[in-house]
């Protein structure tokens, strides 16, 4: 359900999921051979999501106006026909697809290839954390500058992350937890509120946020001067070193201290205790340090320390984790067809039209700007599959763009803001009810790549399909239609599982055997360590001038290729008397971005987390310091008015230390546009406008506000 595959051993009587539990020893599950299987709360509310009777139980159509219940031919027919007069009156290339967490690859052959569009608004790059996933490929180690070898690891760094929260019961917080206990390792969690992982944490950093560049420099400044940094490393694999030195140099820790909020000596110990452990010595960054405006720099100065203490793919650092070579798409297909996405011009190719905001993304459409296009006409449809683009940012825009679409494709679970407006509504089982098939890179196995998968467990509830069969379903109507027989190349196969064993096949594997029996995973291909040592090309760039397309975004915003500090507001917002608060939005370990919301059982767990189950309500809460609410005669229980310069709306406040003082913050994935529209809450991204990092196009997600009592001024 969130793409991280974790086991599920699944009882089910008389055709209902009973009981779910982890599987042992499972690759992210699991600490590795011999541990317990865990699962996070999204992973056990698997359960109550199979049966959920808010579902979307039957595909619809909307005719004269009304979404209409229709068979699933019909609903096939129909879009086949919606998407042939599409094509027609404004072109394939206009068609956008919102594709998140599809079980099956084959979506991107469907829409891309087969139906000829080139848009894709990626989930990664523009709303999850961009800055890192881009600039750990520029920076030569890949995304892997996410997650290193916690289990091997004498000092681990959680930078923006609250790994013990967002990955409860898998390897990421296990593998933490057993750094600690086996090793004695150090955990420093740098990271404004004081989170769980703080908690267990030896050190915390309550950083200012949107600071993180700074400090990441001061610590650079620290383990040069000291000559605390790998010399070896930076004099043969690097490139760029000297610019990088030139950065840190101005940036001592008395500096940082100003700009962070963290005391020098802090900065100091922390550099020091970083270098002494390197290279088993290892930083995990992911959203908290990217979702914001300078989220670039921020991220290309932190993982900078990595090439600096050359912990580089050696145990317990930044490890070059990889995935094991299942079969792709194009190797199992028989068939051979067109690839129609080549011959359409993209509308990212029209982007020099767009807005005055500093705008010249490396990848893909941001998401910010979407609305925009269908107002330029850019874009006029759109295929939402398990994705809820209304609450990622410029959320009221977005409703908009989704209201004048001339062509609404969802394929979901639940009614939301995208399957209400939609045109067509296919609803999807859920993850127990299919054949599914998962790898991944990181693990508890540092040394292999695995795969993991299973039959369904119970049969697609009410009159729902798996997203292989909707997606084939659609594919030969179209062939009918269109009278292309390159839509008929899934024909190829009988079922999904047959799919799965094609691209099981390159492992020798089929999905039977790594499904039936004690286990649901196998450890495939064992890799070593340090693997780069053979490859001539491998170079860790500090300076990203060689990269010509980064070079270039970087000379229109004026920004160096270099590491360097980009204070707060210098793209995004700034704080002002009006709104002299900071807000940006957090998770919940209880529901998964906009998916199990409206799971009452996780309702209350979450209610309860907050000390507000008593209460009447079961939306998100605003997050402030009891200094903050004093001064605004908040207490706990009330509800607030959270206002921006372009949007407000309504929460329940919860008065808590953990928040810094002069920041609130609310869980988002709530409010009308989401999966639970009459329930209370509020979609925490109406309070925001097109703020973005200018490099990836990133949302950036903290805005300036000022809360009030609800009905104070
Ligand atoms: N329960 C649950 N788990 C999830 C998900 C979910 O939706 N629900 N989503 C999954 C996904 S897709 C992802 S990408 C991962 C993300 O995993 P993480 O990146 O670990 O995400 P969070 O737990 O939100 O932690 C981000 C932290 O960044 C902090 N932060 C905010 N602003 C700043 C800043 O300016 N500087 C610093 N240093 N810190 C800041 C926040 O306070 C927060 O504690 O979680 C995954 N796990
Ligand atoms: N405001 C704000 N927005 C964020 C973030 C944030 O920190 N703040 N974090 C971002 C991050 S890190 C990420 S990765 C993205 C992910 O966000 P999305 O890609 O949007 O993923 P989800 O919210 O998990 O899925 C949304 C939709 O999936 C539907 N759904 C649930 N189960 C199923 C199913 O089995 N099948 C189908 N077809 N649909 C189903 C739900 O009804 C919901 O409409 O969110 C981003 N959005
Ligand atoms: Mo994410």
């Amino acid at each position: 359900m969130c793409s991280h595959n974790c086991g599920q051993e699944v009882t089910v009587v008389d055709g209902s999921v009973v009981n779910i539990t982890g599987v042992d020893g499972h690759p992210r599950g699991s600490a590795g051979p011999g541990t317990e299987g865990t699962l996070c709360p999204k992973g056990l509310g698997q359960q109550d999501k199979t049966h959920d009777p808010k579902r979307i139980k039957e595909p619809h159509i909307r005719k004269n106006g009304e979404l209409q219940k229709v068979s699933w031919e019909e609903a096939f027919e129909f879009t086949a026909d919606r998407l042939v007069s599409f094509a027609d009156e404004y072109g394939e290339e206009t068609l956008l697809d919102a594709t998140s967490w599809a079980e099956t690859p084959i979506f991107s052959t469907v829409w891309r290839e087969l139906y000829g569009t080139p848009e894709r608004i990626s989930r990664g790059i523009h709303v999850c954390a961009g800055p890192t996933f881009v600039t750990g490929g520029m920076m030569g180690v890949g995304s892997n500058n996410r997650v290193p070898d916690y289990q091997n690891s004498d000092y681990i760094i959680a930078w923006g992350r609250n790994q013990l929260n967002s990955f409860a019961g898998q390897f990421e917080a296990k593998g933490t937890l057993e750094a600690i206990e086996n090793r004695g390792a150090t955990l420093v969690t740098i990271d404004p509120q004081h989170t769980i992982t703080a908690e267990k944490s030896d050190k915390w950093l309550p950083i200012e946020p949107r600071t993180d560049g700074a400090l990441a420099l001061a610590m650079a400044n620290v383990i040069i001067e000291e000559d605390l940094y790998d010399q070896e490393f930076v004099e043969n694999y690097t490139h760029g070193f000297d610019a990088y030195k030139e950065a840190a140099a101005d940036m001592p820790p008395e500096d940082a201290a100003e700009i962070t909020g963290i005391p020098a000596e802090d900065i100091r110990e922390v550099a020091r205790g970083f270098a002494e452990a390197a290279p088993r010595a290892g930083i995990s960054v992911w959203t908290g340090t990217a979702q914001m405006g300078n989220g670039w720099k921020a991220t290309q100065n932190i993982t900078a320390l990595n090439g600096l203490v050359g912990n580089i793919d050696r145990p317990g650092g930044l490890r070059l984790w990889e995935y094991a070579s299942t079969a792709s798409f194009g190797e199992v297909c028989e068939m051979d067809y067109t690839n129609r996405a080549q011959f359409k011009e993209p509308a990212i190719t029209k982007y020099e039209e767009y807005s005055d905001y500093p705008v010249r993304h490396i990848t893909d459409i941001a998401h910010n700007l979407v609305p925009e296009m269908v107002d330029n006409g850019h874009i006029n449809g759109i295929v939402v599959h398990h994705d809820d683009p209304l609450k990622d940012g410029n959320a009221e825009e977005w409703v908009r763009a989704i209201e004048e679409m001339a062509l609404v494709i969802s394929i979901d679970a639940y009614w939301n803001g995208v399957s209400r407006n939609a045109d067509v509504v296919l609803p999807e089982a859920t993850s127990l009810e299919k054949d599914t098939l998962g790898t991944g890179n990181w693990s508890a196995y540092p040394n292999h790549k695995w795969v993991t998968g299973g039959k369904a467990a119970v049969d697609p509830q009410w009159n729902t399909k798996p997203d292989f069969d909707i997606l084939t379903g659609i594919a030969s109507a179209m062939a009918e239609k269109t009278d292309n027989d390159d839509w008929r190349i899934f024909e190829q196969w009988d079922s999904h599982e047959d799919f799965i064993d094609d691209q099981l096949s390159t492992l020798d594997l089929t999905l039977e055997e790594l499904s039936s029996g004690e286990k649901n995973y196998e450890l495939v291909e064992e890799y070593d360590y340090e693997k780069w040592k053979d490859n001539d090309n491998f170079v860790f760039r500090f300076d990203l001038d060689q990269v010509g397309s980064f070079a270039q975004a970087a000379e229109e915003a004026g920004m160096s290729t270099a590491p360097e500090w980009i204070p707060p507001g210098t793209y995004g917002d700034s704080t002002s008397d009006e709104y002299p608060l900071e807000f940006y939005d957090v998770r919940s370990v209880f529901f998964s971005h906009g998916s199990n919301q409206p799971q009452e059982r996780l309702q209350d767990h979450f209610a309860k987390r907050n000390d507000l189950n008593e209460e009447d309500y079961r939306g998100n809460y605003l997050h402030i310091n009891p200094e903050d609410a004093e001064a605004r005669g908040i207490e706990t229980g009330d509800m607030v008015t959270v206002e921006s310069k372009t949007g407000s709306g309504e929460l329940m406040a919860h008065v808590t230390e953990n928040a810094r003082p002069g920041f609130v913050t609310a869980e988002y994935g709530f409010g009308e546009t989401s999966a639970t529209p009459d329930g209370e809450g509020m979609n925490t991204m109406t309070l925001h406008d097109k703020q973005m990092d200018p490099i990836t196009g990133q949302v950036d997600r903290h805005i300036a506000v000022d809360v009030k009592p609800e009905g104070g001024d």
